[in-house]
């Protein structure tokens, strides 16, 4: 089979969407770091809707950080790929539609050659630089927020003003370089799964700025623009049964095509500092205040995608949609939405939460996705404060109880000790992963007890001001000792009928 590239797009099978103009004439307006799965089905999929509509200016450099995996697939490709939208049809058959995506017109390797990445940033016509580092690359506290002047990755960069390794390196070097050479300031917009992720990222670029140059850090923060936003699309991890069977429906090769639901959101914050794509034509919507959507999308999705990934990765539910047909599975995750996450969140206009709720356990239940539980479990320590924890803060403030939001925490908890109820031992995958198997050890690993369901609490860097929270430790043991004792599926089915919405 030929491979796909720019010389064979006529020859693709006609219901294959393509890119309606030229590639050869896009500038490069947007510098991507950390060009993974979920930013090709996501950010680059809304920019081809402007560039098809004829605004060229947005043409994608996209960095990895890391391996040289998406340039060594994509390079031969000319850059393209295929984004493969998967559901069900009305039999409940799987089916997928297919478009080749011609955003990225050129692909960077950090490691290799920082300067290319600095100079991408410090280039004329860039204005935009975005971000999908994941929760662990902004090198912050979780619980706090603020940006780790101890990080091994920061340390390093400070050191290394010619080789950061770190996004928030490259930025603020890139940036220098920039400002040195008069090019005017950026948009610098994260698209990472954190609340208000602009200011996050805002805050450790001007922290790391002020270690460097103090000029450049004022600079930075009067002209440059850092907008937040929450942007929402199930990614599962591409697998090599999913490059076989999309390369034969194009009838040429494609290495490295990325998968997605249909559903797509994106709010962001219009707040730029020399102008943007029209995001809209691909479906995002511009908002004065990317907060409640933000809140809303991280504790509804992420924060019951979460619960779902360890109650389902404990029990050998290997992926969400198997997990989510388990009834007693379903019908907590229902509840736990309703029940206890809901009346945390703000009112938005136009919102019908329970339309929301229900077309995410229809979103959860696409068989066409095959998401996996261990996928979404991994970097819990990262993940769990924003999802889970700041719906516990809103209700323990609040005096009312947290039983379902609990069991999530449990099941994360419990997951620790690296070995599921069918007996598979899996590697956790999290920064944290030595500290927390350890601390797991030497906690709940010598009995579940409310004295190791303290020592659990105590980990700063996740539970922060909980720590000896006597109401979560209390609603937090018999939900780990029943997943000890009862498994998973007992667990769940005893919870039927439990109140969450009285004291
Ligand atoms: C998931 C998210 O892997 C995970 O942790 O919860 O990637 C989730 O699929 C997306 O945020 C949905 O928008």
């Amino acid at each position: 089979m030929n491979r796909l590239n720019d010389e064979g797009l006529g020859a693709l099978p006609a219901e294959v969407a393509r890119p309606a103009y030229n590639r050869h004439d896009l500038k490069i307006g947007i510098v991507h770091m950390g060009i993974g799965a979920f930013m090709r089905a996501h950010m680059a999929a809304a920019t081809e809707a402007a560039l098809n509509a004829g605004d060229l200016r947005w043409g994608i450099a996209g960095v990895s950080l890391r391996r040289p995996d998406t340039r060594d697939a994509l390079a031969p490709q000319d850059g393209l790929y295929t984004l493969a939208i998967r559901d069900a049809d009305e039999h409940g058959q799987p089916r997928q539609r297919l478009q080749v995506i011609g955003a990225v017109r050129s692909l960077l390797v950090a490691p290799e050659n920082p300067q290319s990445v600095l100079d991408a940033i410090a280039a004329e016509d860039t204005r935009i630089v975005s971000l999908t580092v994941t929760e662990k690359g902004y090198c912050h506290d979780p619980a706090t927020g603020a940006l780790r002047l101890d990080h091994p990755d920061i340390v390093h960069d400070l050191a290394h003003p010619q080789a950061p390794r770190s996004a928030i390196g490259m930025l603020v070097y890139g940036l220098k370089q920039r400002h040195a050479l008069g090019h005017g300031p950026l948009t610098l917009m994260s698209l990472d799964n954190l609340p208000a992720n602009g200011h996050v990222l805002r805050a450790a670029v001007l922290r790391f700025s002020e270690e460097v140059d103090s000029k450049l850090c004022s600079w930075i923060e009067r002209e440059c623009r850092f907008p937040c936003s929450m942007v929402d699309r199930i990614v599962p991890k591409t697998t090599d049964g999913d490059r076989a069977a999309v390369s034969q429906a194009l009838g040429c090769t494609d290495a490295w095509p990325v998968l997605g639901e249909p559903f797509f959101d994106w709010a962001i914050e219009d707040d730029f500092a020399a102008d943007r794509p029209d995001w809209t034509l691909g479906g995002a919507r511009f908002v004065p205040d990317a907060e409640p959507f933000e809140r809303l999308k991280l504790r509804m999705v992420n924060g019951t995608h979460s619960s779902l990934a360890y109650l389902g990765a404990m029990a050998g539910w290997q992926t969400v949609d198997h997990a989510i047909g388990q009834a007693p599975l379903r019908e907590h995750i229902e509840a736990l939405m309703r029940d206890e996450i809901e009346p945390t969140l703000p009112a938005l206009p136009g919102l019908d939460l329970a339309a929301y709720r229900n077309n995410l356990l229809a979103r959860y239940a696409n068989p066409a996705l095959a998401h996996r539980t261990q996928q979404i479990a991994m970097d819990g320590s990262q993940k769990l404060p924003q999802r889970l924890l700041g719906t516990v803060r809103d209700r323990l403030a609040k005096g009312l109880p947290v039983p379902r939001m609990a069991l999530g925490l449990a099941a994360w908890m419990h997951y620790l000790r690296g070995v599921d109820e069918l007996g598979q031992t899996y590697r956790i995958d999290d920064p944290h992963a030595t500290e927390l198997t350890a601390l797991y050890q030497r906690s709940l690993g010598q009995g579940y007890t409310l004295d190791a369901v303290h020592a659990m609490l105590a980990y700063a860097p996740v539970f922060g001001d909980l720590a000896g929270n006597a109401q979560l430790a209390a609603a937090l043991l018999p939900a780990l000792q029943s997943l000890h004792t009862q498994g998973v599926a007992a667990t769940l089915v005893a919870m039927r009928g439990t109140e969450s919405l009285l004291i």
